[in-house]
């Protein structure tokens, strides 16, 4: 565990205190793309750590943010009925564009536009959660109550 020192692991971190969220960024020098990465670095359960899944609403091509537990695999269904449209996976692209962020480090704050956004109510029963910081190897503990303040999000069971 180290502080970080990736520029976008650093500029997330610079977010993080203008949000007034007192997480500090650690960057591992194993991978934490995965849940289950994240998890084995940290030391924590995989349920404690939030998966930044992005679909689009089909055929409007609207972003949709899922933060899930890392426990649970989505219900799409369950998904599809709060959205109120078909959905579709985002591919790589499109999650470049919604969140500025590649695959394995998608953070859940400091997006360009903001998404119709759904947290996972598995995430409550936790003290502690931990969240990508922009890079597939550094990561910031929070609560899922301040990752619903800042983004929005409606508390959901997903799985
Ligand atoms: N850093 C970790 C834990 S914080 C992380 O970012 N996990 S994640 O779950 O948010 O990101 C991995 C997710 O990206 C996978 O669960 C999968 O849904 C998605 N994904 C992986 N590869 C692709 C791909 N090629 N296209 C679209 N989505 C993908």
């Amino acid at each position: 565990m180290l502080p970080p020192s990736n520029p976008t692991a650093i500029k997330f971190q610079e977010l993080l205190r203008r949000l007034d969220l007192s997480g500090q960024v650690v960057e591992f020098s194993q991978t934490t793309r995965t849940a289950a990465d994240a998890a084995a670095a940290i030391g924590c359960e995989v349920g404690q750590i939030v998966k930044s899944l992005i679909f689009r609403v089909a055929p409007d091509g609207e972003a949709v943010l899922a933060f899930t537990s890392g426990a649970n695999r989505v219900d799409e269904a369950k998904l599809r009925a709060a959205v109120g449209g078909e959905l579709a996976k985002a591919d790589a692209d499109f999650v470049r564009q919604v969140t500025g962020y590649a695959i394995g480090g998608v953070a859940p704050f400091g997006y360009a536009h903001p998404a119709h956004t759904y947290i996972d109510e598995a995430l409550f029963q936790y003290d502690q959660i931990w969240a990508a910081a922009g890079t597939p190897n550094a990561v910031f503990p929070l609560t899922a109550t301040e990752l619903q303040q800042h983004t929005s999000g409606q508390r959901l069971r997903v799985a």
